[in-house]
């Protein structure tokens, strides 16, 4: 492939992760216009070029320097490289992006009586993260036949290739549907934006620069909420126990109160219905919780 003097973000093609990168870089501010079985795309306001690939791949295109950038789930690129490579080729993880989260976990019959990890002792397991699984495993001393299969992994045990398997949950219903019961989780993932060992031109290093604050910012941004609510005096105190980690709230008189106050601040996403029904028990009214479209520090 020709090098460019774009920046090259490899991002899955068509599945789970796609929706979610293409909406990061928009936040970014960053446009595409992705034609249809289009392999690179060039950003239409920024020296980027997408590099739209199988998930499967990613890892590698980054090792490799195919690509400067990547974003892939955790388990793919522990699977490709982290786990793989002895000293991983200088691939390292710049954010944990906080979406496609899932777990690799472990998971037997539901009639089988599970005695801790050595019940899987001289089992046949079967899994697409074959690498991950041995060195789980060796590292806790059971020995296993690993079968390494590249879909449907759920089935295996009811038409008789194996004995348990390892694979990707979400909800569970999948597992649960097939007779399954999970037990050991693995690995937690999440996507990751990755880059690589190799080294990056000047251009190609400054346009990066330049790029990861403004996903910094986005990513803060999506973990926080803006809080707006009238107070009692009195009852700030509780108030900031009930949101705690608000940072340096603003607090304003109110012209036709002086017994109350209004507060502003950045709190953390987790204000959920819980939190705002208990500051309307202190007192709280008119209480607003906002998206924050950017943080920029
Ligand atoms: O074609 P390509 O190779 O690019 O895509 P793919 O089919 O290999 O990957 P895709 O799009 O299915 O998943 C991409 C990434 O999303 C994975 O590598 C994970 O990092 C992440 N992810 C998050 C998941 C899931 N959640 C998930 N639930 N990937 C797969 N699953 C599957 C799992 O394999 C199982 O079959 O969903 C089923 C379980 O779901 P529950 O909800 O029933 O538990
Ligand atoms: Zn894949």
């Amino acid at each position: 492939m020709k090098k460019s003097r774009n920046l090259r973000i490899a991002i899955q093609k068509s599945g789970r992760l796609s929706k979610r990168c293409l909406a990061l870089l928009s936040k970014c501010g960053i446009e595409f216009e992705i034609g249809q079985n289009q392999l690179l795309c060039r950003a239409e306001n920024y020296p980027i070029e997408l590099m739209l690939v199988r998930d499967d791949d990613i890892p590698s295109y980054v090792r490799d320097g195919v690509c400067e950038v990547g974003i892939v789930g955790l388990n793919e690129l522990r699977e490709k490289v982290l786990d793989r490579d002895e000293d991983n080729n200088g691939v390292t993880i710049l954010h944990h992006l906080g979406f496609s989260r899932c777990r690799l976990a472990l998971a037997v019959p539901s009639k089988l009586t599970y005695q801790g990890l050595k019940s899987f002792e001289g089992m046949n397991i079967a899994t697409s993260y074959p690498v991950i699984l041995k060195r789980f495993m060796e590292k806790n001393g059971i020995k296993v036949n690993i079968f390494e299969v590249s879909g449907s992994v759920e089935v295996t045990p009811a038409i008789g290739v194996a004995d348990g398997v390892c694979d990707l949950v979400s909800t569970g219903a999948t597992l649960e549907s097939n007779g399954l019961r999970e037990v050991e989780t693995i690995l937690e993932s999440e996507a990751v934006l990755v880059k690589t060992g190799k080294e990056l031109s000047g251009e190609k290093e400054a346009i990066l620069a330049k790029l990861l604050p403004r996903i910094e910012a986005v990513l803060k941004a999506e973990g926080s909420r803006y809080v707006m609510m009238n107070a009692p005096k009195s009852v700030l105190d509780k108030v900031f126990a009930i949101l705690p980690g608000m940072e340096t709230p603003t607090i304003m008189e109110l012209g036709n109160d002086s017994s109350r106050v209004a507060v502003h601040a950045v709190a953390p996403r987790g204000v959920f219905w819980e939190t705002i029904e208990q500051l309307k028990e202190v007192g709280a009214s008119s209480i607003l919780v906002m998206p924050i479209e950017k943080i920029i520090e």
